[in-house]
């Protein structure tokens, strides 16, 4: 940082402060304790003269933090009690870069199956030299491995591409969205069990729900990071996220990361199912589509503060959201304060992981005025996120996924966050 004496020198408009600001142990803090703190001697509450509740056997978030959940349900058609639809990630009321569990995304095409995984089997057939089944029992048995990775719709974000900007939560926006540590058996050492044969150069990936979603993998993802899913965040993978088997195919539209998994088949060519040629391709402007464009691009959103928040008094606030690529690792994350006409770099929270949500912070001294805030990522491929009307000049807004434009919160001067165009 600087040395200037001035402790609140700027790093760009409206207020943004040098990202080490914090680090430095900034002379601003003191104006962060001066809005509650006075020294008076500690209550001795009713918790603290009985003993505590008993143990269980799986515990529970507190009753306080009863707001924190998954949300409405978005139904897909009403006409049905189950079926298609999802649920978001509240992700406005979360810190690091880890989804719990019971608040990871869920989008199913038709439900969640009960699988018994005692009779759940994966077969692994096509272009292979020996056609293979397996029960969880022997997946059980291989090499592990663990990779941190965000999973996100290719419908996520999608209320971008409206004329108007939607009202929403940080949640309802861009809560399509979730990060864990998925652990399973490689999918490529499962492959060079049963043989790949020369021909293949893609594969079929089924899933045992009543969807059948299925989807086409080029053969090279499936040998470089495809991972054949048996726990999450160190448990067993939730029933609504595959259980017991899952793929996760690193930074690939989350349609593609079959849940239930029970088929793999080697071919040729693209198998051309229902669920890559009706849905997950892109309308363009020009009435083309483009297919098979499987990697999400960088993307950031600002989830503190956001829409929901209402700042209650000028002074200092951490500016803090989460950043990703599909395409490798967050490089940088800029933040603005003026709606993108100056620019600050934000500092990443370690760790930094390809294709993994990543933690971005930023100090901002609020003097009251209106302010937008905006984040963008650049990935290590050197691709920056575009702006919104950028975005939309190029691709046109027929389409309905891949939106990865800047998003705006609108800071009033009265404090209230609301989600705006620039
Ligand atoms: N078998 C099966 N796999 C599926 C789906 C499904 O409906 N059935 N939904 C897909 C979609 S559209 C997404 S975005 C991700 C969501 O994963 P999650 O529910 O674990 O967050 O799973 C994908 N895998
Ligand atoms: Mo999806």
């Amino acid at each position: 940082m600087k040395k200037t004496g001035n402790q609140l020198e700027p790093a760009a408009a409206n207020g943004l402060l040098d990202r080490r600001f914090f680090l430095a142990g900034g002379a601003g803090l003191a104006a962060l304790a001066a809005g509650g703190a006075r020294a008076e001697p500690l209550a001795i509450p009713e918790w603290t003269k009985k003993p505590g509740a008993w143990f269980t056997a799986y515990g529970q978030p507190s009753k306080y933090e009863a707001k924190v959940g998954r949300g409405a349900i978005v139904e897909h058609n009403p006409l049905y009690e189950s079926g298609p639809g999802s649920v978001r990630t509240p992700l406005q009321f979360l810190e690091g870069m880890i989804t719990p569990n019971g608040l990871h995304f869920e989008r199913s095409h038709n439900g969640i199956p009960d699988i018994d995984p005692d009779r759940h089997r994966l077969l692994i057939h096509g272009l292979v030299k020996r056609p293979l089944v397996f029960t969880m029992e022997d997946l059980a048995r291989y090499p592990m491995t663990s990779r941190i990775s965000f999973v996100e719709c290719a419908g996520n974000s999608g209320a971008l591409y409206a004329k108007a900007a939607a009202a929403g939560t940080a949640q309802a926006l861009h809560g399509l969205l979730s990060c864990a540590e998925w652990t399973g058996v490689p999918l490529a050492l499962l492959l060079d069990e049963a043989g790949v044969d020369p021909k293949a150069q893609w594969l079929l990936a089924e899933g045992a729900d009543a969807a059948s979603m299925s989807r086409s993998v080029p053969l090279a993802k499936a040998m470089d990071d495809a991972l054949v899913c048996l726990y999450q965040n160190g448990e067993r993978i939730r029933p609504s996220n595959g259980y017991p088997l899952r793929l996760l195919l690193p930074g690939f539209q989350g349609n593609m990361n079959v849940k239930w998994l029970h088929r793999i088949k080697l071919t040729a060519a693209p198998t051309m199912t229902k669920d890559e040629t009706s849905k997950y391709s892109l309308l363009l402007n020009d009435g083309k589509v483009a297919q098979f464009k499987f990697q999400l691009d960088a993307k950031a959103v600002i989830t503190k503060p956001s829409p929901g928040f209402q700042l209650k008094q000028q002074g200092f606030y951490e500016i803090s959201g989460l950043a990703w690529s599909g395409n490798g690792k967050v490089a940088k994350v800029e933040v603005s304060a003026d709606g993108g006409k100056t620019w600050a770099p934000a500092a990443l929270s370690e760790p930094v992981i390809s294709k993994a949500l990543t933690r971005f912070r930023i100090p901002w001294h609020w003097t009251g005025q209106p302010a937008v805030l905006q984040a963008r990522c650049t990935d290590d491929t050197g691709y920056t996120q575009p702006a919104r009307d950028v975005l939309i000049a190029a691709r046109g807004n027929r389409a309905a996924y891949h939106n990865n434009a800047i998003t705006s919160w609108n800071i009033a001067a009265d404090g209230e966050v609301k989600h705006v165009y620039v």
